[in-house]
């Protein structure tokens, strides 16, 4: 796993700046600003957010991701359904073409946290893994960070 071990490396690198935004690396994808929404109540779900850019030459895709402390971690997007904004997994995985940037942001594709076993609060940080089809997998520590005021008010419905 030499493309693991190279991205944990640069994960450690960038933690050194502190309070500025992090950044991963995965084989050719940079994991840009990776932080998660804190819980809200007693609703035992979240969602992370990041932006995946891929600097090499072949297109990825993001498989999937995973939280030990989480029931089920799902790639998402929302869809206009008459009117009605819903979620749904990405089938397939969240496709991420050569040399281009896909943002996941509130309202649109985002990590899903379902069945969290503790409230998420601002200021932890969390295990993150993502899964990619060609850059392999990276282990992230991510930011709890509060929603940012405008335009993230959507609001998130399960079930
Ligand atoms: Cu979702």
């Amino acid at each position: 796993m030499k493309m693991a071990w190279k991205a944990a490396a640069a994960g450690l690198m960038f933690a050194g700046f502190g309070a500025q935004a992090q950044e991963f690396k995965a084989g050719d994808i940079a994991i840009g600003h990776p932080w998660v929404r804190p819980t809200a109540g007693t609703t035992m779900i979240s969602a992370a957010y990041m932006t995946l850019k891929n600097g090499g030459k072949d297109a990825d895709t993001l498989k999937s991701a995973s939280y030990a402390d989480a029931e089920k971690v799902e790639v998402h997007e929302h869809i206009n359904d008459n009117g009605v904004m819903k979620m749904r997994q990405v089938q397939g995985g969240l496709a991420i073409p050569a040399g281009a940037t896909v943002e996941l942001k509130p309202g649109g594709y985002h990590i899903m946290l379902i069945g969290l076993k503790h409230a998420l609060a601002e200021g932890q940080t969390l295990p993150l893994k993502l899964s990619f089809a060609h850059a392999g997998d990276v282990e992230m520590q991510i930011k709890v960070e509060k929603m940012p005021a405008a335009g993230g008010g959507a609001q998130v419905h399960h079930n």
